[in-house]
């Protein structure tokens, strides 16, 4: 058959909801794309674990530490997920990670700001993952099988993620003055490179319009960025903080909020390694694999003796 009808099909397929599966032809182009975009979702949970990390022996409270320890290990399990569902793309997990390390893959460019008290430990909850559920529940209806199923289980847990996070920043908006001053100070540090993560503007993403064809994205960055403000500004009203936005107003013509203009220079700047924590993150990260590297030798070598002894009883 030409590339011509087989690309029809698969459009046919997709168009007709029926999912795409690693057996299933594609086109080089919608494989490169999924491998792209998964891989640096799986990238984003592993860096995603460092600046919350940070705070799990800093906890104010065993049950916060505990809350905070179960949070970091799902990331781990996303990641893990994630890497899975790239490999049945076919590329190897060792070479993503590679890539990650020697600073050539993206991550989310969330994940390049500091976490400077306790209270930025809420905000990543509230804000950081409630606009990562906002752009992952539509990916549970992806086009590509693999990346789909991870996603259902991955959103489950991000909203007990949101939750925690808005339950810590509920209390310290309730307890002492300085407590409050804290969680504002932990929402203006992280309103914006909140809206940041869903991408650039419609008009300058270059991925977008393919991806939506494809069903890989169902709702441009442009309309998940909006459902974010629309659902997180009257969560501030009732915490009692203030979003940093002068800008910021209900529009009733709209039915939206209209927001102030995000600052995409900032964005590219993170983008290309020039963050507050860039540079930092990526130097845990390799410290972290190479002091992991017996594990793996000793994971392979099971691997290895366990395929021996079974060759040998055949
Ligand atoms: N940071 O054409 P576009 C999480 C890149 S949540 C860095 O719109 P696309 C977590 C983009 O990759 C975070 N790079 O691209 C939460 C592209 O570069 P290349 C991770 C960004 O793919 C809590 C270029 O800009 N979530 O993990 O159509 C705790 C042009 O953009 C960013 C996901 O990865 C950014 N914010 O749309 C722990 C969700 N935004 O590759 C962990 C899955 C854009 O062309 N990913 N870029 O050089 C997606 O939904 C999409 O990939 C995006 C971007 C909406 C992020």
């Amino acid at each position: 058959m030409s590339t011509k009808s087989l690309e029809e099909i698969f459009q046919a397929k997709v168009d007709a909801e029926i999912r795409i599966e690693p057996k299933d032809w594609m086109p080089d182009a919608y494989r490169k794309t999924l491998i792209r975009q998964i891989s640096q979702h799986a990238h984003s949970e592993i860096v995603g674990m460092l600046p919350e990390g940070n705070w799990v022996t800093r906890a104010p409270s065993l049950r916060r530490k505990v809350g905070l320890l179960a949070k970091v290990q799902d990331e781990a399990g996303h990641g893990l997920y994630l890497y899975a569902a790239a490999e049945t793309l076919g590329v190897e997990r060792a070479d993503l990670v590679a890539q990650l390390h020697n600073g050539k893959a993206k991550y989310s460019s969330i994940f390049n700001y500091p976490t400077q008290t306790w209270a930025d430990i809420g905000a990543i909850g509230w804000l950081v993952d409630g606009a990562a559920i906002m752009n992952q529940v539509p990916l549970c209806r992806c086009s590509y099988g693999p990346y789909a199923r991870a996603m259902v289980r991955v959103c489950k847990e991000e909203s007990f993620h949101q939750r925690q996070g808005f339950e810590i920043m509920m209390t310290l908006c309730n307890g002492t003055p300085e407590q409050k001053h804290m969680a504002q100070d932990a929402l203006n540090r992280w309103w914006w490179p909140s809206l940041m993560m869903f991408g650039p503007n419609d008009d300058e993403s270059p991925n977008s319009a393919r991806s939506m064809k494809w069903k890989i994205k169902r709702f441009s960055n442009d309309e998940l960025r909006q459902r974010f403000v629309d659902i997180t500004a009257p969560q501030a009203d009732i915490l009692g903080i203030k979003i940093p936005d002068p800008d910021l107003t209900w529009n009733e013509k709209t039915q939206h909020y209209d927001f102030g203009a995000i600052d995409w220079d900032e964005f590219y700047q993170v983008l290309k390694g020039n963050g507050p924590c860039n540079k930092q993150r990526l130097k845990t990260r390799n410290k972290a694999h190479n002091k992991g590297q017996w594990v793996r030798e000793a994971a392979m070598a099971y691997a290895e003796k366990k395929q021996q002894r079974k060759a040998s009883a055949a």
